[in-house]
């Protein structure tokens, strides 16, 4: 039951997690304090999961950092202390080396090593691991906490190999400072990522060229660095905010005004939601109850924001290309620091390619349908493979030799309970799967709710000697079909976006996560839990049902 080892040789111990980032930091400390044999497998040569590869210009956390962290721990807690609202990423990644340092986790974690396999051997129930470097391990449970945008996209556009300058993409960027200093650079992807980049490319490039297919809506996040005396309050404040948090629908304690925006005159509205936009962040959100359920709704928050954009751009012809059409929300709303301001610059100019397409990437630049743009660097802010792309990525097989994709049909079929298991694949959990709340709201939360779920499901089993756990199918076709139900009571599905997989070609469209607020999915998975695991068959190591 000690770490695995090389040379053909197979370890068993009890877990195997796979990533270093917020979920398998938690998970292995959870593990750990238990008594189970964990070890967690990290690509990276370091802890941080997203926020160890996401580098770019300008990354920044959209949650408040006061709520962007662990809760399990209050000492933790109030050892740490964030220096602004919004913290940037090297701030997030030296947090979670604080959280890997004091609960010495990194013993239990093998940097540098990708997972390539992971097998469900149903004679032994057990699951074979097997590394990219050939190395195999043992283990009863396997967890997954891939993150749930981590699989970078670059789109695949001719002619990317000739280009002789240099290229990036936002979530694989180099460790080392990237000079855009005097260079002509074209970025293309306009998402959280490009929003919060191109205000500061803008600042340090001689030109910067924007190519954007959709334009977003992106509110003020009105980013300020934290007094001393509200740091005091927010420590003060710890258990009554942990209690709000994990009780509210998006993971953050800022209250949902209770009203339909029609119910309000256009002066009341437009009163709400200057007051939102002055409070910063992605606060027009919560202005009104039916803002993601209601075009009508929706059209009057869409509005104000586009009436912003045309106040703040100064050239109309720009602020109109600038404006959104579609729901407000409905893409991650995106919220930023002079982002249409970047476009009064006369150092950056915008192409819009869904009028001209990019045709190609040359040895020079990028050849759109009507233009050639010179460019010494290109960054892709294109986004991720959402949901199942890390999961995917790895060879999953559960019972009968069955792959996750194949029994996900590549994700246009993807059946789970509650976001966390999925029939077949015994023993197996997820960490803010497909069909949970997940990326709906301020992550910590969420996976800190799995993490508590996961562990106290595991000390259940050892409990009560129960060797395997499984997701019904008829409580995962159940799961989703209510997953399904409630997306397309909202405007969510209405939108082109990750959130539906509408962003990577010839992927399959649905809209995988649960978007009923982390308040009410927590109290699913505890009634599910206190009915003894309803939904699940638990058994015995001979497959003998145990219920
Ligand atoms: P996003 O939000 O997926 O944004 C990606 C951007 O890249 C978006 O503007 C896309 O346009 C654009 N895109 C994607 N593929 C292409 C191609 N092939 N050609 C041109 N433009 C393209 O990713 P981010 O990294 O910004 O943010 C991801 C999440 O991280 C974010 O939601 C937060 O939760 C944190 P589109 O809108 O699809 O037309």
């Amino acid at each position: 039951m000690t770490a695995t080892q090389k040379n053909n040789q197979v370890t068993n111990i009890d877990a195997v997690v796979i990533g270093a980032g917020f979920s398998g930091l938690y998970m292995l400390y959870r593990l750990r304090e238990a008594g189970f044999s964990t070890r967690v497998y990290e690509a990276a040569d370091g802890v941080g999961g997203v926020w160890y590869w996401n580098r770019y210009p300008g990354a920044r956390c959209d949650s408040e950092s006061i709520y962007y962290n662990y809760t399990f721990s209050e000492e933790l807690y109030k050892e740490w202390t964030w220096t602004s609202r919004y913290p940037e990423q090297p701030e997030i990644l030296r947090y979670l080396n604080f959280v890997a340092d004091k609960f010495d986790l990194r013993r239990d974690i093998q940097f540098n090593t990708r997972i390539k396999s992971a097998y469900y051997d149903d004679d032994l129930n057990r699951w074979h691991i097997r590394t990219e470097d050939g190395e195999s391990v043992s283990a009863k449970y396997f967890i997954t906490g891939v993150g749930c945008i981590s699989t970078a996209n670059i789109p695949s556009i001719k002619g990317l190999d000739n280009f002789e300058g240099e290229w990036y993409h936002t979530g694989h960027w180099p460790h080392e400072k990237v000079d855009f200093t005097g260079k002509r650079v074209g970025i293309i992807g306009n998402g959280s990522s490009g929003v919060q980049a191109i205000p500061v490319i803008a600042k340090e490039a001689a030109h910067l060229t924007v190519f954007q297919r959709t334009p977003q809506y992106s509110t003020p996040a009105k980013n300020n660095p934290y007094t001393e005396e509200f740091i005091r309050q927010a420590k003060e404040n710890f258990h009554e905010m942990k209690k709000e948090v994990r009780a509210s629908l998006g993971g953050l304690p800022i209250p949902i005004n209770n009203q339909s925006a029609l119910e309000d005159s256009p002066e009341e509205r437009r009163k709400a939601y200057e007051k939102a936009w002055e409070a910063g962040g992605a606060r027009i959100l919560f202005a009104y109850n039916d803002l993601l359920a209601n075009e009508e709704a929706n059209e009057t928050a869409s509005e104000f924001i586009r009436s912003k954009i045309r106040e703040t751009v100064k050239d109309p012809e720009t602020a109109e290309k600038l404006s959104p059409t579609y729901y407000y929300g409905t893409k991650r709303a995106i919220i930023d620091t002079d982002y249409f301001e970047t476009y009064n610059r006369p150092n950056v100019s915008l192409v819009e390619i869904k009028k001209a397409p990019i045709q190609e990437i040359t040895a020079k630049g990028i050849r759109t349908a009507d233009s050639e743009y010179e460019l010494d660097a290109i960054v892709f802010a294109t986004g991720y493979d959402g949901m199942t792309g890390s999961l995917f990525k790895i060879d999953i097989r559960g019972k009968d030799d069955v792959s996750l994709k194949d029994k996900w049909v590549n994700g246009s079929e993807t059946r789970t309970y509650l976001g966390i298991a999925t029939a077949g694949f015994p023993n197996m959990f997820m960490i803010t799967g497909p069909e949970s709340p997940s990326v709906l709201g301020n992550m910590p939360v969420a996976i800190e709710q799995h993490v508590e779920w996961v562990m106290d499901c595991i000390n259940y089993l050892r409990e009560k000697n129960i060797e395997i756990i499984e997701a019904k199918v008829e409580a995962e076709e159940a799961w989703s079909k209510h997953c399904g139900e409630l997306a397309d009571s909202t405007l969510y599905t209405k939108a082109e976006s990750w959130y539906t997989g509408a962003n990577i070609p010839g992927k399959a469209r649905g809209f995988q996560i649960y978007v009923g607020g982390y308040g009410p999915y927590r109290d699913k998975c505890d009634e599910v839990a206190n009915k003894g695991y309803e939904g699940f068959s638990l058994m015995s190591s001979s497959k003998t049902t145990v219920r």
